[in-house]
């Protein structure tokens, strides 16, 4: 019976991580492991404890051997890695790999990947953010197999009770005596209140791991946003809650105060006017005393507003909040100041022929390459890499870009209802602060307290700021669910931040 129960619990307690975008769970990463560049898909299970889907496509054909684990992100547990597992190499493609984990806890959790191959062995950390963000419903089907067993389990109990009081100590052969058939009613009538009782207590207990497991359930929190008389972005946040490495344990919870640094920023806050997209903002507020977050407002039209505001916990769980902001009125505002940036255009296309260009005011362009032609509808669910190439206005690559913020790009990806919205870079959409703490874990490499240095050879990119940016750049993502998106791509050009942008339609 308790195994039973055991089984049903295990089914009833399903959940499904998301990561710390909006709506857009899967992590893609593109990075070096070792001497080797891999492009690492981790599609998150459906349930926790369940499977994480591993995808892994190897740039050259030098990789021979790839092994996965996983583990968490920080802590004593990022230290000592379980036995990695095999990821099958495909017979018809042998750059690809493919194997699955089992994420047996919530939390920041990381996926190791062990390269062999004929330059040696190779490691890269992929960080995983691993939440419950539903209960799935028991299939009808499988809750009538189970009923129909508990009823014949519960009265082979009853009658195997029977048996024994009517038959226990009778020598065989002979039969059984007269007086026994009462007791036999009696002990039938207690066993049958005590499987009853058994089968009650088990009901609670399945009731109270089922709202101890919907404790833990994630959706993006809330901020609040409020503009101050002097035209101020005041955005709170109630703590934030995040479930433990133990799913049997309670939820962290965290504040504005446990946060880490990503980007040179403790926030990245988007503004994307909705229903158009037409009105797009990337500031970085700055943490107050009192514990809110306050931004000086660019010149901005009036609207509603989607805020999505990213921020990295401290164990590397990164966390995207969600508010609204309504202007009856446009902002007059203070001028665009450090990494602060933002655009506006018109509204997102219902039908996208628009040409995959972005001409910016002085003529020069970024353009959407698009490798096969004719060029092939964009599929859901579908990890691929995003090309870009800016031109200067006579039409030759551009030759005046620069790290912003680090990076040679950062994309922010809306879907029209504002449902996704995804925060991606050339490495991926695994914030840098998880990643470089994911790449600290590594052994070798610093786990001391605090921000690691950037791993550069890792993040697959040339050493910065020093370098000049080359003018082509690809973004790892794959668009969750069909619809309308927008992508925009920032830039720094000659001290200048650019913004693109480009409609897409996902089937
Ligand atoms: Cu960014």
């Amino acid at each position: 019976m308790k195994r039973l129960f055991f089984i049903l619990l295990l089914v009833g307690a399903c959940a499904l991580p998301v990561s710390a975008h909006v709506g857009s769970p899967d992590v893609f990463l593109e990075g070096n492991a070792g001497p080797y560049k891999l492009f690492v898909t981790v599609r998150v299970p459906q349930v926790i404890p369940g499977i994480a889907e591993i995808e892994i496509r190897s740039e050259s054909n030098d990789v021979s051997r790839i092994r996965i684990a996983p583990m968490q992100l920080t802590g004593p547990g990022s230290q000592y890695a379980p036995a990695p597992e095999a990821a099958d190499r495909s017979k018809n493609d042998p750059q690809f790999f493919r194997g699955s984990l089992w994420l047996m806890e919530f939390g920041s959790l990381q996926v190791r990947v062990e390269a062999e191959g004929a330059h040696g062995q190779g490691l890269l950390a992929v960080p995983i953010p691993a939440v419950a963000q539903r209960m799935l419903p028991m299939q009808r089907s499988l809750g009538l197999l189970l009923f129909a067993l508990m009823l014949i389990l519960a009265l082979a109990m009853v009658s195997i009770v029977a048996a024994a009081v009517r038959e226990g100590n009778v020598t065989p052969g002979a039969p059984v005596p007269v007086a026994r058939k009462r007791r036999v009613g009696f002990a039938a009538v207690t066993a049958t209140f005590v499987v009853a009782a058994v089968l009650a207590l088990g009901g609670l207990w399945w009731r109270a791991d089922a709202r101890q497991y919907a404790s833990h359930i994630y959706s993006p929190p809330a901020i609040d946003a409020a503009i101050s008389p002097n035209g101020q972005l005041i955005l709170r946040a109630g703590p934030i809650r995040i479930a433990s490495g133990n799913p049997r344990r309670p939820a962290d919870v965290i504040d504005f105060t446990g946060l880490v640094l990503d980007h040179e920023h403790l926030m990245h806050l988007f503004l994307v006017r909705s229903p158009g997209l037409d009105a797009f903002w990337h500031l970085h507020p700055e943490r107050s005393s009192s514990g809110s977050f306050i931004q000086n407002l660019p010149a901005i039209p009036a609207g509603h507003y989607q805020i999505f505001a990213d921020v990295v916990l401290t164990s590397g769980f990164p966390v995207t909040m969600i508010g609204q902001l309504d202007l009856r009125s446009a902002i007059a505002g203070k001028p665009l100041t450090g990494d602060d940036s933002g655009i506006e255009g018109n509204s997102i296309a219902s039908e996208t022929n628009a040409p995959p260009e972005f001409s910016f005011p002085d003529g020069s362009r970024m353009i959407w390459v698009r490798d096969a032609q004719p060029v092939k509808p964009l599929r859901a669910g579908v990890p691929l890499i995003l090309h870009f190439r800016v031109t200067d206005p006579s039409g030759r690559p551009a030759a005046d870009l620069e790290p912003y913020m680090g990076m040679p790009a950062h994309a922010a990806i809306v879907r029209s209802d504002g449902s996704v919205f995804a925060h991606v870079h050339p490495t991926g959409s695994v914030p840098m602060a998880s990643f470089e703490l994911a790449q600290a874990s590594l052994p070798g490499n610093s786990n001391a307290a605090g921000p690691a240095p950037m791993n550069m050879a890792a993040m697959n990119m040339p050493q910065m700021p020093a370098d000049k940016i080359a003018p082509d750049i690809s973004i790892p993502y794959g668009f969750p669910k069909p619809g309308l998106y927008r992508l925009f791509i920032q830039v720094k050009r000659a001290g200048q931040i650019e913004t693109a942008f480009f409609d897409a339609a996902v089937k």
